[in-house]
């Protein structure tokens, strides 16, 4: 059995991010065959026009020291399909400054439409109590600065162990991209989760409208408390009437629609921004929202296998189920690790007994990127170097060795349906993903994604006699995503 002590891991984590961070710099730029893109993103004017940004997180919470935080930024159109090329910046709030971002701010997004950020803390910092208590905020910007988003992400202590999952935190998610600044109604929908992501049921969480005395923003909560799935929904509304007189339209639409919400007790508060336009909204058909449970995920009786449970949820525009409704899902790798897992003596001072099982030299990696065809449309796809090694280890079933038939589901009458991903054990934590559905409404595409780095069983991991079942990543080892190693 391998001994280290807790310093010597983090600060081989630090530098092999570090390195990560400086050869990459960027979600292209490291990709050297691939001359085109280079090209691309030293172009300085983009048409492309998105109508809403949605941020997704491979998980919900930071460490405060040595976190690793993936943000994947999607451009939308107004049915939540991926924009391409369009130009994404990204920026941290954070008063303590210890935040960084490891990539490069200003990105272009991909074929899917995601700009994808690594951020991190450093191993020591004098202000990680404020950090730890009021956590930061990332903002993303498109459309030259004139439509963005942004969210609060909760930072816990080290020790996960201690204290963490008494963070509670609010996810937010709305039917309309953007409203009509003459009057318009939408509903939002607010998740209470812990910092492991297990929804929290019966919350009271307070939400505010930013300048509601100005814009005059109604809303409705739809029940006093969250749901058995952690869920509260508000319907909001407003109209030109309701609005101050010396609040201008022009001002509306510049401040947009802000929406804060805490939990009764907690300081720390969530925001969600809707854009307010000026002109007709292009009405959407109808919403898809895509759900997991971070802390749950299953065993396959071969062993060989985990499951994680995924529930997907068809709404029309005012939030009402749609049954028997087709949707199509989809997987897309959004970085692989290299590097490995090991076990370590973290007491202080150590007892030179190993009581811990943790990231040991891990570097994400965004390339290479290979063109493949899927469904008749090229798209970039990782492609790790490493031989035989692929990032398409991710497959929908139904149940335990029951594939879904060409990635295929139907809503019940409730409007959802669940489904399993299932993925080999070896390739735990040292993936991230992202999980799409698509459903035509009425003629037209509607979408939904969520984002998540593949996870592992602790009960499969046996500290004592040194056993887990991913204790080196089927990528390679070295710190060079350029090599097989
Ligand atoms: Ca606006
Ligand atoms: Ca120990």
């Amino acid at each position: 059995m391998k001994k280290k002590e807790i310093s010597l891991k983090f600060s081989a984590v630090a530098l092999a991010v570090l390195l990560a961070g400086c050869g990459g710099g960027g979600y292209y730029d490291n990709n050297a065959a691939d001359t085109d893109k280079i090209e691309d993103s030293e172009t300085v004017e983009q048409a492309v026009v998105a109508s809403a940004l949605k941020i997704e997180l491979d998980k919900l919470s930071m460490a405060a020291t040595n976190g690793q935080l993936t943000v994947t930024v999607r451009a939308l159109d107004e049915n939540k399909g991926g924009v391409p090329d369009a130009n994404i910046t990204l920026m941290i709030v954070d008063s303590t400054n210890n935040v960084s971002n490891l990539s490069v701010a200003v990105q272009k997004t991909n074929e899917s439409g995601n700009a994808v950020y690594v951020l991190a803390t450093p191993s020591t910092s004098t202000t990680l109590t404020d950090l730890i208590n009021n956590g930061f905020k990332i903002i993303a910007k498109t459309n030259n600065g004139a439509l963005s988003q942004e969210q609060t992400i909760s930072v816990t202590g080290a020790d996960t162990n201690n204290g963490s999952d008494t963070t509670s935190i609010v996810l937010f998610d709305a039917t309309k991209t953007s409203l009509n600044v003459r009057g318009d109604q939408t509903t939002v929908t607010l998740t209470a989760v812990d910092a492991n992501g297990a929804t929290l049921s019966n919350q009271a969480i307070s939400l505010k409208v930013k300048n509601s005395s100005l814009n005059g923003v109604k809303f409705t909560p739809n029940a006093t408390q969250t749901d058995s799935n952690g869920k509260i929904t508000y319907t909001l509304s407003f109209s030109e009437s309701q609005r101050v007189k010396d609040y201008s339209a022009e001002q509306f639409i510049k401040d947009d629609l802000v929406l804060e919400a805490n939990f009764g007790q907690s300081t720390q508060v969530y925001t969600y921004k809707l854009d307010v336009v000026s002109s007709t909204v292009p009405k959407p058909v109808g919403a898809i929202s895509v759900l997991y449970n971070p802390t749950k995920i299953e065993d396959s009786a071969s062993g060989v296998y985990y499951y994680k449970n995924i529930s997907v949820h068809v709404t029309d525009v005012d939030g009402k189920p749609l049954p028997n409704q087709d949707v199509v899902m989809g997987v897309n790798a959004l970085s692989y690790n290299k590097g490995n897992y090991n076990f370590f003596d973290t007491d202080l001072p150590p007892d030179g007994k190993v009581d811990k099982y943790l990231p040991d030299v891990i570097t994400q990696c965004f390339s290479p990127i290979t063109k493949v065809n899927i469904d008749g449309k090229q798209i970039d796809q990782l492609q790790p170097v490493k031989q035989g090694q692929t990032v398409q280890v991710v497959s929908f079933i139904n149940a335990e060795d029951q594939p879904a038939t060409d990635n295929k589901y139907t809503t019940d009458a409730n409007g959802r349906f669940d489904l399993k991903i299932q993925y080999p054990k070896i390739y735990a934590g040292y993936l991230n993903i992202q999980i799409l559905a698509n459903s035509i409404v009425s003629g037209k595409s509607i979408n939904g994604s969520t984002s998540l780095g593949l996870s592992y069983l602790i009960s499969d991991v046996d500290i004592e006699n040194g056993i887990a079942p991913n204790l080196e990543s089927p990528y390679g080892t070295s710190l060079n995503c350029s090599d097989g190693e």
